[in-house]
């Protein structure tokens, strides 16, 4: 009887595919791992300020017949800046422009120096809105999420929504305790069968926490090499619900979105047993032995896989999930080879998923082929810059400090589309399954070159919620 390949992260499959790949994929997360142990310290772009100047304030009156003077007012007050219009708003209330900008401590003397005034109601900044800018410090290298040629467009979704009430299922190697993911992060379960790959002494059990996949030299396969732990769900999970606008780290595509860690992977991999029942569970679906899932979800992402047809066992968990409602998302592989050859890719209902590089082609390491629904970013980590941005954790083998870290691969494709189903599960709770997979096929914006085929194209979170 053939020996059927247990399914690994995809991430990780990176490093059995290619060896270049694979040293420079380590190296990265590793090195920037064991530079900045906590917090958004690794991330270098500059953050956005909360705190932004503001050069016009809107004043609310008790009685608009007979507000006090605005430019009377401001000019009487202890910060040096001086009126140069005033307009009413339909509100009763006034729009102030100011001859500078102020901030920080300075506002907030204006702001109550005016307020004490008889009179005056309330006075707020007249911020901007605008829809791309949370205050996360490291949205600017989620290059991924953005509204650029090789991104998804996120932010010119979350005008409508941010995945509010949906949820996802993360069947990976469970969570680490972060930061900027614990908000989102709902109660899952452990199904990994083996307490010796499990590390948690003992088999299934109600907590997914992430004892980590560190493997020796020769452990999994013959010749294969030691690993660090990879912490691949929680990267995973932060790409799409890492917590938005928490001056903290990264912002997943579906930021109010909120997860459920089922750990199906551990050292060497997972079964296809245990894959197919957290499956059924994730759903909301009845699994012996186990509670039922309180927090069905609206997506399964599986970021996993292995060489092989669609096993009758994974057939027909996926399908009992679809059946129940969930769309299931998976990552169409990191070998460079159509994806027909690899499951669950070529399952039967499925939105199977290819990755594409920061110049919005096909990722070198991507699997392609008409068994491939749509393509997202997953880049490609041997250049900082050009991979996914994530939370992550600095342990090499048992779990360290939370941390963020690029990575590359279909793994990280694969979360990005299970976000924008997310924020369509959110905005249309009654699409079925099959109509969300219709919908990111519609909606997808072409690639320039994908040779071997990309499916319909780059996921666009905009137009996908924008058709609807
Ligand atoms: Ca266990
Ligand atoms: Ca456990
Ligand atoms: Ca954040
Ligand atoms: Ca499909």
């Amino acid at each position: 009887m053939r020996r059927t390949p247990r399914p690994t992260p995809l991430a990780r499959r990176t490093l059995v595919a290619t060896a270049i790949a694979a040293a420079a994929f380590m190296a990265l997360p590793t090195a920037m791992a064991s530079a900045a142990p906590s917090g958004a310290e690794p991330l270098d772009t500059a953050p956005v300020s909360v705190d932004a100047p503001v050069d016009e304030l809107i004043i609310g009156y008790d009685a608009p017949a007979s507000a006090p003077d605005a430019e009377q007012l401001v000019a009487e007050s202890s910060v040096d800046v001086a009126v140069t219009d005033v307009a009413p708003v339909a509100t009763g209330s006034e729009v102030v422009a100011l001859d500078a900008a102020v901030s920080g401590a300075e506002l907030d003397a204006l702001v109550a120096e005016l307020e004490a005034v008889d009179g005056v109601a309330y006075v707020e900044p007249n911020a901007m809105m605008t829809i791309a800018q949370t205050n996360d410090p490291g949205y600017g290298q989620l290059w991924g999420l953005q509204d650029g040629p090789t991104g998804i467009d996120a932010p010119g979704a979350w005008t409508e929504s941010r995945g509010a009430g949906a949820v996802v299922a993360v069947l990976d190697t469970g969570i680490t305790s972060h930061p900027d993911l614990n908000p989102n992060v709902l109660p899952g379960y452990d199904f990994v069968s083996n307490a010796s790959a499990a590390r948690d002494g003992n088999g299934r059990d109600a907590n997914p926490a992430d004892q980590g996949d560190w493997s020796a030299a020769n452990e999994c396969q013959p010749n294969s090499a030691a690993r660090n732990s990879s912490w691949h769900g929680t990267h995973v999970a932060g790409t799409i619900a890492a917590v938005g606008d928490n001056g903290q780290g990264v912002v997943g595509a579906a930021y109010e979105a909120r997860i459920v860690p089922v750990r199906v992977l551990a050292r060497c991999g997972g079964s296809t047993t245990d894959i197919a029942d957290a499956i059924i569970w994730a759903a909301g679906g009845s699994v012996s032995g186990v509670p039922a899932n309180a927090n069905p979800a609206d997506v399964i992402n599986l970021s996993l896989g292995g060489a092989g047809s669609c096993s009758t066992t994974t057939q027909r968990a996926i399908d009992t999930a679809v059946a129940r409602g969930a769309t299931v998302v998976v990552a169409a592989g990191n070998s460079n080879a159509n994806a027909s050859g690899f499951n669950p890719a070529n399952c039967r209902n499925v939105v199977t998923v290819a990755a594409t590089d920061i110049g919005g082609n096909r990722a070198f390491y991507s699997n392609y082929g008409t068994t491939v629904d749509i393509s997202a970013p997953g880049g490609e980590s041997a250049v900082r810059g050009e991979g996914i941005l994530s939370t992550l954790n600095t342990g090499t083998t048992t779990p360290g400090s939370p941390s963020y870290a690029e990575y590359q691969g279909t793994s990280m494709a694969t979360p990005h589309v299970a976000g924008v189903v997310a924020l369509l599960a959110a905005t249309e709770p009654g699409l079925t399954p099959a109509q969300i997979e219709q919908r990111l096929r519609a909606t997808a914006a072409s690639i320039p070159a994908c040779s071997g085929g990309c499916g319909a194209g780059l996921v666009d979170a905009a137009a996908a919620l924008a058709a609807g």
